[in-house]
Parts: structure tokens; C-alpha cells; sequence
């Protein structure tokens, strides 16, 4: 394509599709004109994708996840196709700024955290390796919410990235289903029919997945939630305006918001219509899609492959049962058993508060033909497995768990250690029972955007020591090694690094007002706040590190800047209170002339996949030091090496699988293992041992105690003291003094700049495998059995 032709199709949807001339448009106008312009770029290879798939008469994945965290899209399409530069061009020649377009995007906030971005991460491999699939979920009106902070503490505000134009979406109202919630069920011999009491319909849009180079392009389809019925006529002729409009509401209401965590009853009703909701009209649309090209419903798997992200799609099990066996007919086991061989669960957790549980109640009103199907499901699986202890329905509760995986044929960890871990605990009965069924997928992130777009300083550099294309084969990146001797290229790479890092700092700048040294090392933890994940040992290591500081301030210390960003769940009151604590530790510590040259704070507010681009290209220093056992893999670990930083990390999660890759001597290990974690945790008074072993730990928690952080309310923080001294879970105390004293040998290694770069570049060297390709292409082979379309 030529510049001209993107130029004429830009300036075409200015004026044609917004009524714009170029004199009066704003840069609104201009990025969704852009986007509009790059879109029908994709359109061809995505129809093209879509006939080949038919004409081959290819197996499909469908992904189905309540969670697409896919921030921008523009730039990823953009470089996909190879029109970066075209792009850059014709921006300057029609004057307007291609970076200020670009940031026009608002940032589709449609997750969590990294079970949302993995999925994001896998529809752009799915299209870069060519394997037809359909991603399928939820299109939420608001997603994750803003976080401000107010004087410190985090308030939530609602995200509204529609309220803009969203240029992205095909509309296909034709592409509708009916889906019920409540009412009762009528048995007919074996067989029943459901009769639901509430019905909204689940209305499709879908947003056109480009792969690496443009070749092929995959679907993403999220349903929204309308009513059956407009409004209530009557009662609107009536004058009784709110209540007529009541039906619509409360439908929109399924796909209205995003859930952060459900920790009210009524949320918890919600949640489950949601699963339900998005569930249920995606695997109607399946069938009917497979029921155009073929007639016998036993081929289905051999067909498709559903893939189910965590157990929030797990109702997909019964429902897929009651469809083919109620719906069609077919008899109750042959339905089960094509059910199991259709379906696959990745687990991403394994803290026992965040397995989904649902109240048979709950369950029985909603969806009270499902509550039967999965005890039909959970006695078939009693009666082939007569050894059996588990089972799916416990003290009244159902466990999504135990059903997603006796439902699916496969059940996949995300990290190594995750997987065996599983295998010897939440699963261990069933894993006993099946053990060809637990198989490992160690997660990976698109290159892409985690290296080609947001480090085009490392980018530009890769590219001109390998020649051939790395970023659709990203293992090539050990073809720098060779070149990590050559003084030449290590000042380019360093270079990279300072460009990066005086670009945030101008940006923390401009935003926060916080002054940084390019020169100080950039330790930076971002990912949502959590117990388990320990922001609150990096800050009381901070708090002991200014301490010393302050102590000694002319000894040879390494300045450092200590970067935080994340959000906590707006209802775990605990997370709250450290992200409340770090902000007040950076307040007092930023505002101390004794260590200003030494040490600074920032907790960057409302952590996004936009901030995120921004601040992992610029990191020295990449924190994972989450309790061991306790994180299942972390992507954001892969992105941090991938870009250079070194990892201060635990034998947790893909620490373990990085640090083999990258070599132990490129890796700052520190800390507790899983099973050392677990014997301490028997030991009594763990924590209050500790602290008396160390005093600077002492010192630090007395001072968060005492007040010395929140002078106006001296006892803010008694009840973080009083939970590190008495329980810590998380074990905080004890892996201290090892946390402390690994960050004083990186302060020593970050000294020796040579040896830090060298260290850097056999990060970014040896992390190729980290790949979401490589992922993708492991569950096409041991889960889906799905294969590329070559051309
Ligand atoms: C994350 N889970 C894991 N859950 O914590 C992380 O170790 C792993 O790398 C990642 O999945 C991808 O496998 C996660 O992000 C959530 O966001 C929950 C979604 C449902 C609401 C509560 C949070």
C-alpha cells in the first residue's frame, strides 16, 4: 500500500464517514478516520482467512473468556500490516501528530489483570500462527475502573472507553440468541425442557484480529445484552416513564460493567448470569456454525476445540450437554463424552478464595436444569470412577473447578511449577484418577507490542544485528548473544535503555511533577495489588533502605527510583490500605532534602496496558517476588526480561522457567521455595522471629506503627503491623532479611554499568522463548489438536 492510497482513504473517511473537513477535524476525528482507513485494510485477509478455513473445512478454536484486556488497538494493526511508516508519512503530510493520534485511543479495559492481557496476548498469536479461531466474550460498557487517589487511598471511577467513538467493531445485530435465566423445567422421560422466566438477548460485535505481517485475521465476537422487549408501552402511556423503561435496564445491566471481584451476594447473582450469559450464546453460535458446513453433531470434535480461560466460562460443560442432549436429542453419555472431547481448562489460580463456588441455590434459580445436568454429570463420573473421594457438588456448593475438569480433556497450568503444583494439590484426587489430563502451557506475551511497539529503541537495534524476521520467531533472539561482547553494540543497547528511561521520566514529570534521575536505577513493580504479590515487602524494604540512607548519606550508595503502579480490588480492604501506605511512604520520603539525590517514590495511578508500554521498556529493575506457590506464572516477569530489566524474583510461577532460560547469574533470586514456604508457615510465631532477628525490620515496621508515615493519623497503619507481626500468610518477615540483602548486591552489580548491560542483554538474548506464539503453538499440539493454515 502506498501512502498515497492510505492518504486518499484517510482523508475519504474524514469527510465521508464523519462529515469532516480536514480544517475543522479534531484529532478524534483524525484517529478514528485513521482507524477506519487501516480497518478496511484487514478486511480482505480477513474474509480470505475465513474462506480458506471453509474451503479446507479446518478444526476451530474457540476461546471463551469473560476477560479481553486489549488496551489500544490502532498500533497493533497498524505495525501488523507493515504500515508503520506509511502511517507516520501521511500524518505528517496532512499535519497532524501520529503520536498524538495514537494516544487519542482510549484503552480497552475489558480485564483484570493478566488473566485478561494472556488472552489478549493470544488472539495476536492465534492470528499470527494462522489457526482459525474465534475469541469470544463479553463487549462490557465500562471496564476496569479508573483509580484516582485522594490523598493517598484509591478511589474508583467508572471507565467509559465508548463514550468516544470505538472504530474497531462490526455491528451484527442478525447475529442474535435468546438466552434464559430461572424459571423451571419440565421432565419429559429422560429428557427436559427448560422453560426460562427472564430472557435478554445477547447481540454480537466483532472486531477483526490481524496477525504478524497481515496473512491472516481471526474474529473476536463480544456479546451485549439487550432486552427481549424495548420498553413497556403501556406503562409508558401510562406516565409511569422510569418503569417502562425497567425491562431494558435491567438486561443491559448483564454486559453494563466489568467485575473486579464479586464480594457482595447480589454481585455474586450477577456474575454467574454474566458466565451464563456470554457462555451460552457463544456455544449456540458454534453449534450453528458447525451446523452449516456439517450434519452430524458426533464429528463435533474433530471439528472445533473449546478452550475455557479459568472456570468462568465452566457452565459451558452442562450447557453444551443440555444442548446436544436435550436440543438435539442425542443420548445423555454420548453427550457428555462429546462435551469432554470438545472442551479444555486452563487453570490460572490456585488460592482457594478465588476457585468459583456457587451456592446450589444460586445455581438451582438461575439455572435449574444445569444444577441437575452437572449431578447427572458428577454420578456418571462417581460410576466410571468407583474409587473416587471428590466431587463436584460439596456442602451445598458447586465447584466450578472440579466440573470444568472433569468436563474437559485437557487441563492445562500456565508455568511449570503452577502445573505440578495442581497435579499435588487442588487437583491431586482427580489428577490420580486422570493423569494424561493435567498438561503444562507455560504462558508467553506477543512481541509485538511487549517489544517490537513499545521499545522501538531496542527494536531499531535488534533489527540491525539480526537480519531475518524475529519478530514472528522471536527464539532468533539468541542470535545477539555473539554480539553482547562487542563494546559497540552494549553502548547501543545501553543507549536504548537511557532513551527509554528519559522518556518516562519527563512523562512522571509532566503527570506527577516527580523530578527522576536517568541516571538512578529503575525498580519498578506494576501488576494489581495483592497479599501474595508483596507490594508491601518492597515497601518496607524501602522504608529500611531510607533509613540507612538517612543514616549515612554519604556512604556509596546507588540511587534508586522505586516505581509502583497497580489496582486493588475496590472491596479488598487490605490491598487498599498498602497502596495507601506506599503513597504515604513516597510522600515522606520525597519530601526528604537528605536523601533527595538518593532515593525517590512514585505510585503512578491507574495502571493500564498503555502505562504498562511505557514503563517496562524503561526498567533496570523488574520486581516478582511473590510468596512461592502462590503466583501461577506472571507475563508481566517475561515482558520486564524481554526488554532488559533484571528480575529480583522468587522460585515462583515462570520466575523459575526465566531465570533457566536466562541463566542464574542474569537473575537476582531470592527467597523461600513453595515447599519451604509451606513448612514455615508451622512454625510457631514465624513472623515475630524474624523481626526480632532483624532490626532493621524492626525499625521499619515500628515506623509504619508509629505513625512516622501518617503524622496526622498516627494509628493508620497499627493493623498492617499488627497482621505482619502475628499472621503473615504471606510471609513477609521471613523472606526480609533475604529480600534485603539481594537488593544490596544489585546495588553493587548496577554499579559496574559494563557488567549490568551485559546482564541486561542476555535477558532480552535468551527470553525468546517467552513467545505467545510458542504458547499458542503448544496448545495447538497437546490440547486442540488444531493446526496453521499454510497458504
Ligand atoms: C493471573 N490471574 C495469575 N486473575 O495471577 C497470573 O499468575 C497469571 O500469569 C495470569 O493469570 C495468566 O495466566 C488473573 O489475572 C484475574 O484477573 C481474576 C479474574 C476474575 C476476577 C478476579 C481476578
Amino acid at each position: 500500500m502506498t501512502d498515497a492510497d492510505l492518504r486518499e482513504s484517510l482523508l475519504h473517511h474524514l469527510k465521508y464517514s464523519f462529515g469532516k473537513d480536514p480544517e475543522h477535524a479534531h484529532i478524534q476525528d483524525w484517529r478514528v478516520a485513521l482507524s477506519l482507513a487501516v480497518r478496511d485494510r484487514i478486511v480482505d485477509p480477513w474474509f480470505a482467512a475465513t474462506r480458506a478455513t471453509y474451503a479446507g473445512k479446518h478444526k476451530r478454536v474457540y476461546y471463551l473468556s469473560m476477560e479481553f484486556l486489549i488496551g489500544r488497538l490502532l498500533e497493533d494493526a497498524i505495525v501488523n500490516l507493515g504500515l508503520l511508516e506509511t502511517s507516520q508519512k501521511v500524518c505528517e503530510e496532512v499535519g497532524i501528530s501520529f503520536e498524538a493520534v495514537l494516544a487519542n485511543e482510549p484503552d480497552a479495559a475489558l480485564g483484570n489483570g493478566g488473566l485478561g492481557r494472556l488472552a489478549a496476548c493470544f488472539l495476536d498469536s492465534l492470528s499470527t500462527v494462522a489457526c482459525p479461531a474465534h475469541g469470544y466474550g463479553i463487549r462490557y460498557e465500562h471496564g476496569l475502573f479508573r483509580q484516582r487517589f485522594v490523598d493517598g487511598r484509591q478511589v474508583e471511577e467508572p471507565e467509559t472507553w465508548l463514550s468516544g467513538r470505538h472504530a474497531w467493531e462490526f455491528e451484527r445485530p442478525e447475529a442474535a440468541f435468546e438466552i434464559g435465566f430461572g424459571g423451571s423445567v419440565v421432565e419429559a422421560g429422560e429428557r427436559a425442557v427448560w422453560q426460562p422466566d427472564e430472557r435478554v438477548i445477547a447481540s454480537a460485535h466483532d472486531t477483526p484480529i490481524i496477525g504478524w505481517q497481515g496473512k491472516w485475521a481471526n474474529t473476536l465476537r463480544l456479546w451485549s445484552a439487550k432486552p427481549t422487549r424495548v420498553f413497556d408501552l403501556e406503562r409508558f402511556n401510562r406516565g409511569e416513564y422510569a418503569a417502562a423503561a425497567e425491562p431494558e435496564a435491567l438486561a443491559r445491566t448483564i454486559s453494563r460493567v466489568l467485575y473486579p471481584d464479586d464480594t457482595t451476594e447480589q454481585g455474586k447473582m450477577l456474575r454467574l448470569k454474566q458466565e451464563y450469559f456470554f457462555t451460552a450464546a457463544s456455544l449456540r453460535d458454534i453449534l450453528r456454525r458447525f451446523l452449516t458446513e456439517y450434519d452430524d453433531l458426533r464429528k463435533l470434535p474433530h471439528k472445533i476445540a473449546i478452550q475455557l480461560n479459568d472456570t468462568h466460562p465452566a457452565i459451558a460443560g452442562p450447557e453444551l450437554v443440555r444442548l446436544l442432549h436435550d436440543d438435539k436429542g442425542l443420548d445423555f453419555e454420548e453427550s457428555v463424552d462429546i462435551a469432554h472431547a470438545c472442551l479444555s481448562y486452563t487453570n490460572h489460580t490456585l488460592l482457594p478464595e478465588a476457585l468459583e463456588r456457587w451456592s446450589e441455590g444460586l445455581m438451582g434459580a438461575l439455572l435449574p436444569r444445569h444444577l441437575k445436568l452437572i449431578e447427572r454429570i458428577d454420578d456418571l463420573h462417581a460410576r466410571r470412577n468407583p474409587t473416587r473421594k471428590t466431587s463436584i457438588l460439596e456442602h451445598d456448593h458447586v465447584k466450578m473447578g472440579e466440573l470444568s475438569f472433569i468436563m474437559a480433556h485437557r487441563i492445562n497450568g500456565v508455568s511449570a511449577l503452577h502445573t505440578d503444583l495442581m497435579k499435588e494439590t487442588v487437583f491431586a484426587e482427580l489428577n490420580r484418577l486422570h493423569p494424561d489430563r493435567i498438561v503444562n502451557e507455560t504462558n508467553g506475551v506477543t512481541p509485538r507490542r511487549w517489544l517490537l511497539s513499545c521499545n522501538p529503541a531496542l527494536s531499531s537495534l535488534i533489527d540491525d544485528v539480526i537480519e531475518s524476521d524475529w519478530v514472528g520467531h522471536l527464539d532468533r533472539l539468541t542470535e545477539i548473544e555473539p554480539h553482547i561482547d562487542d563494546a559497540a553494540f552494549l553502548d547501543r543497547y545501553a543507549a536504548a535503555k537511557r532513551q527509554n528511561k528519559v522518556d518516562l521520566a519527563n512523562f512522571v514529570r509532566d503527570t506527577e511533577g516527580i523530578l527522576l534521575d536517568p541516571d538512578a536505577m529503575y525498580d519498578i513493580q506494576i501488576k494489581r495489588i495483592h497479599e501474595y504479590k508483596r507490594q508491601h515487602l518492597n515497601i518496607i524494604e524501602t522504608i529500611a533502605l531510607w533509613h540507612e540512607m538517612r543514616e549515612n548519606p554519604n556512604a556509596d550508595w546507588t540511587p534508586r527510583v522505586k516505581i509502583f503502579a497497580g489496582k486493588a480490588a475496590p472491596g479488598y480492604v487490605f490491598a487498599k490500605k498498602i497502596i495507601h501506605l506506599i503513597n504515604d511512604v513516597a510522600r515522606t520520603i520525597n519530601s526528604d532534602p537528605v536523601t533527595s539525590k538518593l532515593l525517590k517514590v512514585a505510585y503512578l495511578p491507574n495502571y493500564n496496558v498503555t502505562l504498562a508500554e511505557r514503563l517496562i521498556p524503561a526498567a533496570d529493575l523488574s520486581e516478582q517476588i511473590s510468596t512461592a506457590g502462590k503466583e501461577a506464572s506472571g507475563t508481566g516477569n517475561m515482558k520486564f526480561a524481554l526488554n532488559g530489566a533484571l528480575t529480583i524474583g522468587t522460585l515462583d510461577g515462570a520466575n523459575v522457567e526465566i531465570r533457566e532460560h536466562v541463566g542464574a547469574d542474569n537473575f537476582f533470586l531470592f527467597g523461600m521455595t513453595a515447599p519451604e514456604v509451606v513448612a514455615r508457615r508451622s512454625v510457631a510465631e514465624h513472623a515475630k522471629k524474624a523481626i526480632d532477628s532483624s532490626p532493621r525490620l524492626a525499625e521499619a515496621i515500628a515506623a509504619i506503627e508509629s505513625g512516622a508515615f501518617s503524622p496526622g493519623e498516627p494509628d493508620r497503619y497499627a493493623d498492617v503491623a499488627d497482621n505482619l507481626r502475628w499472621s503473615d500468610y504471606f510471609l513477609v518477615c521471613s523472606d526480609f532479611a533475604a529480600y534485603y540483602d539481594k537488593q544490596r548486591e544489585v546495588d553493587r552489580v548496577y554499579q559496574d554499568q559494563k557488567t549490568w548491560m551485559r546482564m541486561a542483554a542476555y535477558n532480552t538474548a535468551r527470553t525468546g522463548w517467552f513467545s505467545s506464539d510458542r504458547t499458542i503453538r503448544g496448545y495447538m499440539n497437546d490440547v486442540w489438536a488444531a493446526h496453521s493454515v499454510t497458504s
